[in-house]
């Protein structure tokens, strides 16, 4: 099945909704000139060119909506790739939505969510990882995310994968040589040629795959749990090293009832630093609640910040939180400001991620934060292979599996091709799959329902 482009004009407001300084509308399709002229005057005469309009009801330019600016952009040099004409007007709950009214009177219909960005991939403005990247840019939510974003939108996977596809259609013609010309067995298909090829293309796709736990760790953080018993200042911690209050620390213990959650945006990674309600045996049934949150979080921890003022204490709470966590525990010995002389914290070595004898810290002096940043960012870096600067991100879940598959494919050609055990034209039909598996990413085959399940997710306007 092919994807249907609509030859309607769609309008849509591309800007959040809420109250603002500018909201832009955009129109899109065939009849956006006709459309823009109808609602606006003096309408621009000149791609690309700011024109100060009048906005108004079609066709009745005493019925203004308001002032704006208009840019028309002619297809083919546009977003979508089609006629396109922006209106910036006054933002707010009105405005924008009276001027999409207008268009919508004059010809148009409102877009769906996606619609642009989907226009501009049928039209090869993009193909389906860039697009994939521009709504992965907008829901950025930390500078890892930003950067992967914007590499993806660059192109870097699709240049990726098209090299790719192009090495295993080459593969794809030595072997049509082959079964063309089965008679000419000094000519074979250089059996090792194909199998190096399709070795490098396995290789290529693992790499790819490997690059998925750094992907995630960037687009939703590392996950940071500071667990200790009641007062040992975990609360306090954790707003030093987000470097605000967002947490409650009071000398009650048991002051933290449930987990709260807080983003920071570090480098390598993000990272969702959570404060736990403090870790004892408890007969307060909310408090008990609050501790089985903890436990989970600490189930699904990377790292754990096992906190406590005495040196006993942490060694309790190291022994209770490491039966619980699978990720790396750094002791931390809070309040070093009470110490006599507080241990001079060594520096993180990288091999163990975590200094052995744990990081002092005082949240009162701020002793020892900056010792605690870079030994998190060591344990981190011992959970996950860091991709190297070549290879581009996989950033989705579709991404994921169209790979696992030309993987597998490419696996079961190879094992038919190496043993010989299938006819040339039968191990083949792997091999046109794997291709396939990677065309379906990029966009290649543009199937409907692969094109419905990226768009709708986008927000209207894009
Ligand atoms: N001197 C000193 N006091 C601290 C430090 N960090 C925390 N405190 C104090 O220790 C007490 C407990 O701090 P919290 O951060 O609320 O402790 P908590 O571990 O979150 O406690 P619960 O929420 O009850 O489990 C408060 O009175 C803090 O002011 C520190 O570095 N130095
Ligand atoms: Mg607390």
């Amino acid at each position: 099945m092919t994807a249907q482009l609509s030859h309607d004009t769609i309008v849509a407001i591309a800007t959040a909704t809420g109250r603002g300084a500018i909201a832009v509308v955009r129109l899109s399709g065939g009849a956006a000139l006709t459309i823009m002229r109808q609602v606006a005057t003096p309408s621009p005469t000149a791609p690309r060119r700011v024109t100060l309009a009048a906005l108004h009801a079609p066709g009745d330019a005493s019925r203004v909506i308001d002032h704006g600016l208009v840019t028309r952009f002619d297809e083919p040099a546009s977003y979508t790739g089609e006629n396109v004409v922006e209106f910036a007007v006054h933002g707010g709950p009105l405005v924008g939505a009276l001027v999409v009214a207008a268009c919508v009177t004059a010809g148009a219909r409102p877009a769906l969510p996606g619609e642009f960005t989907e226009r501009a991939v049928l039209h090869g403005k993009l193909d389906l990882v860039q697009a994939e990247a521009v709504a992965d840019l907008i829901d950025a939510r930390s500078r890892a995310a930003h950067h992967a974003a914007l590499r993806q939108l660059d192109g870097g996977l699709s240049r990726r994968l098209l090299s790719m596809r192009d090495a295993l259609l080459q593969v794809d013609a030595l072997l049509a040589y082959d079964i063309d010309f089965p008679a000419e067995d000094e000519a074979p298909p250089s059996r090792a040629r194909v199998l190096a090829a399709c070795d490098d293309a396995i290789a290529q796709v693992d790499r790819l795959l490997a690059t998925l736990p750094a992907a995630a760790l960037g687009r939703d953080g590392a996950l940071v749990v500071l667990a200790g018993p009641p007062n040992a200042g975990k609360s306090a911690l954790l707003n030093a090293l987000v470097g605000e209050a967002r947490v409650i620390v009071s000398d009650v213990p048991g002051t933290t009832r449930d987990a709260v959650e807080v983003l920071v945006d570090d480098t390598p990674f993000p990272l969702r630093l959570v404060d736990t309600a403090g870790l004892r045996a408890s007969g307060d049934a909310l408090e008990r609640l609050g501790i089985e949150v903890s436990e989970r979080y600490l189930g699904q921890a990377h790292v754990v910040l096992a906190c406590a003022e005495e040196p006993i204490a942490l060694m309790h709470a190291m022994t209770a939180v490491t039966a619980i966590t699978r990720g790396v525990v750094i002791p931390v010995r809070t309040k070093a400001d009470l110490m006599p002389r507080p241990i001079p914290n060594e520096s993180p070595v990288k091999e163990s991620a975590v200094p052995a004898s744990g990081v002092a810290v005082s949240t009162v002096t701020g002793y020892g934060l900056d010792d605690l940043r870079e030994a998190i960012r060591a344990a981190i870096a011992s959970h996950v292979t860091m991709p190297d600067t070549e290879t581009p991100l996989v950033t989705r879940a579709r991404h994921e599996s169209a790979l696992r598959r030309a993987g597998a494919e490419l696996r079961e050609f190879r094992a038919a091709w190496d043993a010989g055990a299938l006819p040339a034209p039968v191990a083949a039909t792997h091999l046109r799959a794997a291709v396939t598996a990677l065309e379906s990413l990029i966009g290649a085959v543009d199937v409907e329902d692969v094109l419905d399940r990226v768009f709708r997710t986008f927000c209207v306007g894009k």
